[in-house]
């Protein structure tokens, strides 16, 4: 049975962890929600920032430590980030976190109020203590991820240009910093299709290096008669020029269907925003947050996620360019 044929039926590639949600909405307490969070390995166990909207519905970002990446304790405050400029220094708002491994030290990006929804960029050592650098995209962006290496002698970010509302357009960009402070040389990487991506997409987690490129997995959104529908996607990047997509799933690797995902505070999403990839047994996990609600895992292999992309390509092979640039 090919890997294709495999996935015809009625089963996405990721396969969903049966112990979902591995967050519950009341984890803490005074969630409301805890959903879009972002985890990492982090000495024996694992540590991590959790988008907590509260029953104020402040949307802020929470730490937490996990022994085995399940069972997590998440602290009941807020992070209170330290920051120099006190221009910047309000949290208003902060959203759907990622956090990259870079240069030894954990940096964070997430959605971020100021005069709009703009991209804030911290830095922690160790999940206790975190700093608050500075806005580096302004308004309106409320989607980014920075790769976990530098390019060509330059820091990388992946993020997605939107509006002030739940922007019915958006495709995903990539611009380059000397400095991770100033960004430029923007470039274009990929914009909406057909079906489940025809109204925006967005990065997820971390692009993970592999010898085939930069493994991205995203989100792909299509507007239906009741809402925006959240599924999630993958494509293979050029390890040198990123802008540049090798493959790219036509069909998603995972869509709410799911009780938790299409049930919750905004029906119908899954929301990809950390992965775990473990090179010796070749498993990635991936999670997302359900239905704007609780925090989920679901898993594949590298190997066949990249034959799954491979198989389902919707970029022409043996073409020049074939990202849609306009
Ligand atoms: C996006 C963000 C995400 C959310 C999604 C679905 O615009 O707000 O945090 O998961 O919408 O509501």
């Amino acid at each position: 049975m090919t890997l294709l044929e495999k996935t015809t039926a009625n089963e996405p590639l990721l396969k969903r962890y049966p112990g979902n949600p591995i967050i519950s909405r009341d984890a803490i307490p005074c969630s409301n929600s805890i959903f879009n969070s972002a985890i990492v390995p982090f000495g024996d166990g694992y540590r991590g920032v959790f988008r907590v909207d509260n029953q104020d519905r402040d949307m802020l970002i929470h730490a937490g430590r996990s022994a085995d990446g399940l069972n997590w304790e998440i602290d009941h405050e807020p992070i209170r980030w330290k920051c120099r400029d006190a221009e910047i220094a309000k949290i208003v708002y902060a959203y759907d976190p990622r956090v990259t491994f870079l240069d030894g030290r954990y940096y964070v990006t997430w959605c971020h109020g100021y005069h709009g929804p703009c991209i804030g960029l911290g830095v922690t050592d160790d999940f206790e203590s975190f700093e608050f650098l500075d806005i580096v995209l302004p308004p309106f962006n409320r989607n980014a991820v920075l790769f976990p290496r530098r390019i060509n002698g330059r820091y990388v970010m992946l993020h997605r240009p939107s509006d002030n509302g739940h922007t019915p357009f958006g495709d995903i960009f990539l611009s380059q910093s000397e400095d991770l402070l100033h960004w430029g040389r923007h470039r274009f990487v990929m914009g909406t299709a057909n079906g489940w991506q025809s109204t925006k997409i967005g990065a997820g987690p971390v692009p993970i290096e592999t010898p085939e490129g930069w493994v991205l997995i995203y989100h792909g959104v299509l507007t239906s008669c009741n809402g925006f529908v959240y599924s999630v996607g993958a494509a293979i990047l050029d390890l040198e020029e990123p802008w540049k997509v090798l493959h790219r799933t036509r069909r998603y690797i995972l869509a709410p269907t799911e009780q938790y995902e299409c049930v919750g505070d905004v029906p119908n999403v899954t929301f990809p925003c950390a992965a775990l990839y473990d090179e010796a047994t070749d498993e990635l996990k991936v999670i997302y947050g359900a239905a704007d609600t609780c925090t989920c895992m679901a898993t594949t292999t590298m190997s066949e996620l990249i034959a799954f992309t491979r198989a389902n390509d919707m970029i022409p092979q043996g073409a020049s360019g074939g990202n849609g640039a306009r």
